[in-house]
């Protein structure tokens, strides 16, 4: 099938492409130069095209998603709908089912989600879960930060054996690249405790956090994966937690990058949810904004990215590996809380959170987070993500995207105290004029997160590209996004058109046609070797400390049964 989007205002930034009027066309799923006179003419005069969005950090799919869906009835309770006769029924509102993460996605106008914490003994339910979130490609991240293998190899310094196990792990657990959360601090949540600093060590592992963090960068490079290492560094949420963020990024500034990957991105690592590392002081009495000082490093240095985790005020659920932060956090909410542990791999925990702009705390973490998008000068560097659901529900991009367009809007909400004037007196928010514009918004949801992880097939409206595609109906040359906030977040709250792979998901405003998802994973070729070497070598520990036997291990094919395969060698 061909089609050609006619008249529309096109924002592309990895074409450079900013505001034009301009035509897009596609063919059989792929974007394309010229059409037929055949092609079917779909009139988007004056709205606004984007390629299609890209979520680079969620929590999506998984295990700690089910138990949170489990022990939440109350959330399962929002927003719910009935069924259709293209639609199941939707619910949950911090953490809507599966159907309903997809359906909301689409409406979006997102056509791609990175599941950002996959546990590799749990990534066979991963994968039974993405195959239920429909209408989006879902590259999941499988944990290596608290691996006790990966922390052996790292105390020997061995990059080899280590690029060796992430290689065979991603065949293993059908993984994109490797995440590290808190690491060595998720191995000490085993024993009750947690690290505080790049320097600390795993109890009974004789590394430091550091050292695990600079072997997985060099392993990642010495594979040519194309995302890098993907990091929430030690002591999120606590107060007086930026030199350890400072620490974590300048620990990997001299990493080469692969000669491969280094032809596809600029970074050598990319932190998440920035916002929840960027605390001066001592306690939550004297906290104050460290924004300033974190975007001053990442604006003088090209190997470091990072997404937000922008606070949304609302409740929502919070879910991390980094489980001795979730049990700081029921210390001081008392909320309802849970434990999940997983063996030799990782940890989890999970608590509801409240955000309130009443709160003084909350609307410091809210200032903290638009400071960082403001002072980071380069879009390109700085993703858009409410580290779903744990700062709020991706739902909510489109009132961030109206704060960070408007000036006058944040003003008011400062001025006119519908946030706590913790946002004024700690931070600097009140003092950054900056407005993003529509070509600075299409950065920051749709090129640079291609970009940072290595897309070579969208992110884009290049042609040969998959035909992902957004519209929305608003029009750049009427709407004046600084004096109508609430404008822009209507008109992005729900696209006119998503297009998924050629295929027309949502048409004016309406989910018109449901699709399967489809897993995308990285394949390292060349190292099968090293990888059974590194197999063979681990097997009687694994044996010994794991409850599973090593042939349910592995996620077999008929889990991924419709696979993006990503050949890297
Ligand atoms: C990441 O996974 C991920 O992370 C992220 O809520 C997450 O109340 C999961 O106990 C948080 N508050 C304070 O201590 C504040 C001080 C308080 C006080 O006690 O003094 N001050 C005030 O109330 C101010 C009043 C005066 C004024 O100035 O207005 C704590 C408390 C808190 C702190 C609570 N912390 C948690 C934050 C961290 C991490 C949430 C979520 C987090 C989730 N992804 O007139 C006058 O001037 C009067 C002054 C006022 C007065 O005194 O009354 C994984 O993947
Ligand atoms: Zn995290
Ligand atoms: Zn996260």
């Amino acid at each position: 099938m061909e089609y050609i989007l006619k008249n529309g205002i096109v924002y592309d930034p990895a074409n450079e492409i900013n505001g034009e009027k301009k035509d897009v066309m596609f063919k059989d799923g792929i974007i394309v130069d010229d059409v037929s006179s055949d092609a079917k003419v779909l009139d988007v005069t004056d709205k606004i095209v984007m390629p299609a969005g890209i979520d680079p950090h969620a929590h999506i799919a998984g295990p700690k998603l089910v138990v949170g869906r489990l022990y939440r009835p109350e959330d399962s309770r929002r927003g719910v709908t009935q069924k259709t006769k293209v639609l199941r029924s939707e619910s949950g509102f911090s953490i809507p089912s599966c159907p309903a993460t997809g359906y909301r996605y689409s409406r979006l106008g997102y056509g791609t989600v990175v599941e950002a914490a996959m546990p590799p003994l749990e990534a066979k339910h991963t994968h039974e879960e993405i195959a239920t979130i429909p209408q989006l490609d879902i590259p999941a991240l499988p944990l290596f930060g608290n691996n006790w293998f990966v922390m052996e190899y790292a105390k020997d310094n061995n990059i080899e054996d280590i690029a060796a196990f992430v290689a065979a792990w991603l065949k293993i657990s059908k993984g994109y690249g490797i995440k590290i959360v808190n690491p060595c601090g998720s191995e000490a949540w085993g024993w009750g405790m947690n690290v505080h600093g790049v320097n600390d060590k795993a109890p009974y592992f004789d590394v430091t956090s550091k050292e695990v963090v600079v072997a997985l960068a060099k392993a990642n490079e010495m594979l040519n994966l194309p995302h890098s290492i993907h990091i929430h560094p030690n002591d999120l949420g606590h107060p007086g937690n930026v030199p350890t963020t400072l620490e974590t990024m300048d620990a990997v500034k001299n990493i080469k990058k692969g000669s491969k990957a280094a032809e596809i991105r600029d970074q050598v690592m990319h932190l998440c949810h920035l916002q929840f590392h960027a605390y001066t002081g001592n306690s939550w009495k004297d906290a104050a904004s460290g924004a300033e000082e974190l975007t001053k490093y990442i604006n003088k240095h090209d190997h470091v990215t990072c997404d937000v985790g922008q606070i949304t005020f609302d409740e929502t659920t919070t879910m991390t590996a980094d489980a001795p932060m979730e049990y700081d956090l029921f210390k001081l909410s008392g909320l309802k809380w849970t434990n999940k542990d997983i063996e030799c791999e990782t940890a989890a925990g999970i608590i509801p959170c409240i955000y309130s702009p009443k709160n003084p705390v909350n609307t410091l973490q809210w200032a903290i987070g638009l400071e960082l998008f403001l002072q980071i000068e380069d879009p390109w560097k700085v993703c858009l993500t409410t580290d779903h659901p744990n700062a709020g529900p991706f739902t909510r991009y489109p009132r961030i995207i109206s704060w960070l367009m408007s000036n006058q809007r944040r003003m008011e909400m400062i001025e006119n105290r519908e946030v706590h004037k913790w946002a004024e007196k700690r931070t600097t928010l009140a003092t950054l004029d900056r407005e993003y514009d529509f070509y600075d918004i299409a950065t920051i949801t749709r090129s640079a997160p291609a970009k940072i992880y290595g897309f070579t097939d969208r992110g884009a409206l290049t042609p040969g590209y998959r035909a992902d595609i957004a519209v929305y109906d608003i029009n750049p040359n009427e709407i004046d996004p600084s004096r109508q906030a609430a404008d822009i977040e209507k008109g992005f709250n729900i696209a006119d058109y998503t297009i998924k792979d050629g295929q027309i998901l949502v048409k004016d405003k309406e989910i018109v046609k449901v699709k399967e998802s489809q897993n995308m994973w990285v394949n390292v070729k060349g190292w099968e070797q090293n990888e059974q070497k590194v197999i063979d070598n681990i097997m009687p520990f694994f044996t010994q400390y794991y409850s599973v036997k090593w042939e349910n291990y592995p996620v077999h094919d008929h889990y991924v049964s419709n696979p993006i395969r990503i050949d890297v060698d």
